[in-house]
């Protein structure tokens, strides 16, 4: 049962707040705190009170499940337990311990007193979901903190330590031993000191730093372009220096239910919820069997194979590092030593921990050398044969049982399975992201034979990792890669028919993509996919459109960053693209061969151009079962390719424009174009009037 409870020690009256895993304030909680504030005042022998968390003490702040729907008809709230506390004229002892945030942390700032033990983080995290603090946290922090710590808090939503907290203001001490006992103590001797028991709310904020609000804006505008909430946060916080207290907290409020209303919110929201979600897998549970991965080997040390074991490094996990070319594992050593050398350079991490990293990583020049290993990861080339070699050389050189994997990008995973036959339970594919030790996106690929524990033991090592895994189905290029081919073709016409390079790549950033398409693409090396093209060149169908201007490119020479030129041109050692007037001459030439008239495009067509074809392959592959809900498609294009997060990705954002209108536009574009054909799955939701969110085949 969810609620609350009272017990007497002494003169302390402790309230336990129980609502599991978190504490949370869902409809019921405040109420049943309320009731035994109450208890606590009409009973004389209490003088002071505690308020804690059960469990592990915990208060995650309001019930992020209850957002968006109605509270319940005469159900007290949180800010009503506040005013309670406020009113006390028996002092209250918050008493943090595990995460007090959000809701907990502002529940904690209305009372008398804070205790916390030494592990406890506190933080107002509400602008990841789109809204400020919207219990008094923005006037009642910088009335404790100052006003330039709490901006900071509040901005960005981190969290910070007990100690830390504590040496700002925000905690009256800092407890080591039991919690319980210590804060049952503490209020013991504001008892005995006696009143007055100073609220947040009769202190004046204090600022040391009058720019502090401008520097802030000015870099929220850089930082946070398209984003109201973070913006919001810093408007509420200035009012608490410019209003008095409670016009203050009415403003905050009025701010607080815009945002909350907002499809900012509502996507950060379901990003949150989606986190959760793409770790439940089904088949996998807390029972199944985990293989311990203590060790593991890679082959293939080129730019993946190098990326993966700094990753393997950083999480303190012995890795080998084998390549058939010497000179490329040579480089791949140099490389990885370098990096780490430069980030202790920029005071990242130790010059003593780096070497301990290094260390972790051992050349080996055979592939028989990988035995003992827990698994095995190969990094070849994107070459079929290639990488059945490799399969049948691990078969006789891995340990029975170990794990294998494979690195591909587009390859048929099963069909590898098929080279070792006896270890089928053993193989799947772990899609790592360029470069592999930055990025937060492991695919991990589930063959038609990959074991539960397999399964359960990759997931576990991903966390390990500091890695965001998502099981994908096999398909030709999984969920990311899949997806993106129906976005960079899209670009290639968008060229041909007008649209500048920086047209296209200042629309998708103005949308919110980290970095627009054509400066990917010069980042990435065009050569790759060029090579991949002209390879399968005999599988195309003449009767489609196709767009000649990234071989053309290529042919030139321009692969990109790495040659100084490719969509854009680059200064020696700089990575700022320059529109370059030579591209616009070659597409305009390639226009022209193949009589397309140019004209001028607008932004918003160059994104729905762009995105559209994302949101039809990604019904595809949920309607496949290649994803397992539309919100882990979500998660790949946040992680991996740079989606802003407070649109909600790539589904979630489709949900929000309406799949009728989505679908509209699509089988317009249709009607045009031979690459449009609507997925079932999109025209069946558009017709039904659904959404993505209702479809999940993990249920
Ligand atoms: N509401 C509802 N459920 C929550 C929750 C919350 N606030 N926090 C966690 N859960 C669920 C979560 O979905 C999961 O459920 C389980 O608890 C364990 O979480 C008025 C309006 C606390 C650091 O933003 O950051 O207060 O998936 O897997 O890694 O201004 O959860 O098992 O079913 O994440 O140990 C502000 C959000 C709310 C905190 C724990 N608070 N939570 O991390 O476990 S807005 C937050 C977290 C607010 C006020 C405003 C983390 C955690 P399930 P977990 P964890
Ligand atoms: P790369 O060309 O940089 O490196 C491949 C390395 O494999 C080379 O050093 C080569 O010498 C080595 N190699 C070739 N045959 C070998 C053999 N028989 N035994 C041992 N080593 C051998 O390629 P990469 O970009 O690192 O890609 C490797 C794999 O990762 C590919 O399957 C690719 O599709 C995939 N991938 C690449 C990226 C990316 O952005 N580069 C991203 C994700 C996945």
């Amino acid at each position: 049962m969810s609620g609350a409870s009272l017990e007497r020690e002494g003169a302390v009256g402790v309230i336990t707040i129980d609502n599991p895993p978190v504490n949370a304030m869902s409809p019921g909680v405040p109420g049943a705190i309320l009731a035994r504030l109450a208890e606590a005042q009409a009973d004389d022998a209490v003088a002071a009170v505690v308020l804690r968390g059960a469990g592990k003490g915990a208060l995650a702040g309001a019930d992020i499940r209850s957002f968006g729907k109605p509270w319940p008809e005469g159900e007290p709230t949180l800010r009503d337990v506040i005013a309670a506390i406020e009113r006390s004229a028996k002092p209250v002892v918050a008493t943090l311990a595990g995460y007090w945030l959000g809701g907990g942390l502002e529940l904690a700032l209305s009372c008398h007193y804070r205790v916390a033990s030494r592990k406890t983080q506190v933080g107002q995290p509400e602008v990841a979901l789109g809204f400020p603090p919207g219990a008094g946290g923005t006037q009642r922090l910088p009335r404790l903190a100052g006003v330039e710590a709490a901006l900071a808090m509040i901005v960005s939503g981190k969290p910070i330590g007990a100690p830390e907290a504590a040496e700002k203001g925000i905690l009256d001490r800092v407890i080591d031993g039991d919690l319980r006992e210590g804060a049952v103590a503490f209020a013991e001797e504001r008892i005995a000191a006696g009143p007055p028991h100073a609220l947040a709310r009769e202190r004046t904020p204090e600022l040391m730093d009058p720019d502090v609000f401008a520097a802030t804006r000015k870099r929220l505008e850089r930082r946070a372009r398209g984003q109201r909430a973070p913006a919001a946060c810093l408007e509420c916080v200035e009012a608490a220096l410019t209003l008095p207290f409670d016009e203050g907290i009415r403003k905050e409020r009025a701010i607080f239910e815009e945002c909350m209303a907002s499809a900012e919110s509502r996507a950060l929201r379901h990003v949150f919820f989606a986190e959760r979600a793409v770790r439940k897998v089904p088949g996998i549970g807390k029972e199944t069997p985990v293989r311990p991965i203590e060790s593991a080997a890679i082959v293939g040390a080129g730019t993946m194979g190098r990326g993966i074991a700094t990753c393997f490094a950083n999480a303190g996990i012995p890795v080998r590092l084998m390549d058939s070319d010497g000179q490329a594992l040579e480089r791949a050593l140099a490389g990885i030593r370098s990096e780490y050398e430069g980030r202790v350079k920029r005071g990242r991490i130790g010059a003593a921990d780096a070497e301990v990293r290094i260390g972790l990583i051992e050349p080996i020049d055979t592939l028989e050398k990988v035995a003992g290993a827990d698994l095995v990861i190969e990094a070849v080339f994107e070459e079929m044969p290639l990488k059945e070699e490799v399969f049948r050389a691990l078969d006789s050189a891995c340990d029975a049982g170990a794990i294998i994997a494979s690195n591909t990008s587009y390859l048929d995973v099963n069909r590898l399975v098929d080279i070792v036959p006896s270890r089928r339970g053993d193989v799947l594919g772990l899609h790592f992201f360029s470069p592999a030790q930055v990025m937060r996106l492991l695919e991990v690929i589930r063959t038609d034979s990959a074991s539960p524990e397999t399964l359960a033991s990759v997931l576990a090592l991903a966390k390990r990792l500091g890695k965001t895994a998502v099981v994908a189905g096999v398909c030709h290029g999984f969920i990311g890669n899949r997806m993106l081919e129906g976005y960079t073709r899209e670009v290639r016409f968008l060229l041909e028919e007008g649209a500048s390079p920086v047209e296209i790549d200042s629309a998708l950033t103005g949308f919110g993509m980290a970095m627009g398409p054509c400066a990917v693409a010069d980042l990435a090396g065009l050569d790759v996919s060029w090579r991949k093209r002209k390879a399968d060149a005999h599988l195309r169908d003449p009767s489609k459109r196709y767009s000649a201007v990234a071989d053309r490119l290529c042919e030139l020479g321009r692969f990109g960053q790495k040659t100084g030129a490719g969509y854009y041109r680059y200064e020696p050692g700089s990575r700022t693209p320059v529109p370059d007037p030579e591209v616009d001459a070659l597409i305009a030439e390639v226009a022209a061969e193949s009589g397309i008239n140019r004209r001028t495009i607008g932004a918003d067509e160059i994104v729905e151009r762009c995105l559209y074809p994302l949101v039809n392959e990604g019904a595809r592959i949920l309607d496949e079962g290649i994803a397992l809900r539309a919100s882990d498609i979500d998660i790949v294009w946040i992680n991996g390719y740079g989606f802003p997060r407070w649109r909600g990705g790539v589904m979630h954002w489709a949900d929000e424009i309406g799949l009728a209108a989505v679908h509209g536009t699509i089988a317009r574009l249709d009607e045009n174009q031979d690459h449009w054909e609507p997925a079932p799955l999109l025209s069946r939701l558009a017709a039904e009037g659904g959404s993505f969110a209702d479809v999940d085949r993990a249920a």
